[in-house]
């Protein structure tokens, strides 16, 4: 049997990462700000014709969680790696801290997709007034220089979105393996 893929949502607190996952696992979002230890949660999607079988890991983005954190999502097969559109420290501490410690975390290379989340509340007037937003071009080039898989700009407001990105690195790991399998077989039965 095909084995589970390991999905992990990793940030700064408040970056929406919890929300990000409720928002895919159609679950009514929360608004308050309820801080995550950390949760997994077992769900399965289809690629192509195939079921593909999921586990999710919400980890903690809180600096005193962070051994229970590594823990967590050591065997992650792919990460989404957040931060906020309208928090600029969190788009800084992508590279300053988050990119150093899923190094020395996940062991394998594993493919990262950077999320800007937030996307909706860009544009309001108080957000601007006090921030200055990340632009669509800073997070492409950061996931340049991370050398992320991909970068997308979101917001639980468009669950379309959500469900692509979620689907997407989900099914980066899938042909990964898929393909690594039939180069097995073509080493061995051919
Ligand atoms: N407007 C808006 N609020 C969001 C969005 N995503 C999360 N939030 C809010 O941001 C806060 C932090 O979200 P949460 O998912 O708990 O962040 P986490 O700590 O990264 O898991 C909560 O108050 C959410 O309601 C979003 O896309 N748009
Ligand atoms: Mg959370």
């Amino acid at each position: 049997m095909r084995k589970r893929i390991t999905c992990s949502l990793v940030g700064d607190a408040m970056v929406g990462k919890s929300n990000l996952l409720r928002c895919y696992l159609g679950k009514t979002l929360i608004d308050t700000y309820a801080p995550t230890v950390f949760s997994t949660i077992k769900d399965s999607l289809t690629v192509g014709k195939k079921q593909i079988k999921v586990k999710f890991v919400d980890t903690a983005g809180q600096q005193e969680y962070s051994r229970l954190r590594m823990l967590s999502y050591a065997k992650s097969d792919v990460i989404i790696l957040c931060f906020s559109a309208i928090d600029r420290l969190s788009y800084e501490r992508i590279s300053l801290l988050w990119i150093p410690e899923i190094r020395r975390t996940v062991k394998k290379k594993v493919p990262i997709f950077l999320v800007a989340t937030h996307k909706d509340l860009k544009s309001e007037g108080y957000v601007r007034r006090c921030t200055r937003v990340v632009s669509k071009e800073e997070g492409e080039e950061l996931a340049e220089e991370i050398n992320a898989d991909g970068f997308f700009e979101t917001s639980t407001t468009d669950s379309c979105c959500v469900k692509k990105i979620i689907e997407c690195a989900i099914t980066a790991v899938h042909y990964n393996r898929t393909r690594y399998l039939q180069t097995l077989k073509n080493v061995f039965f051919k």
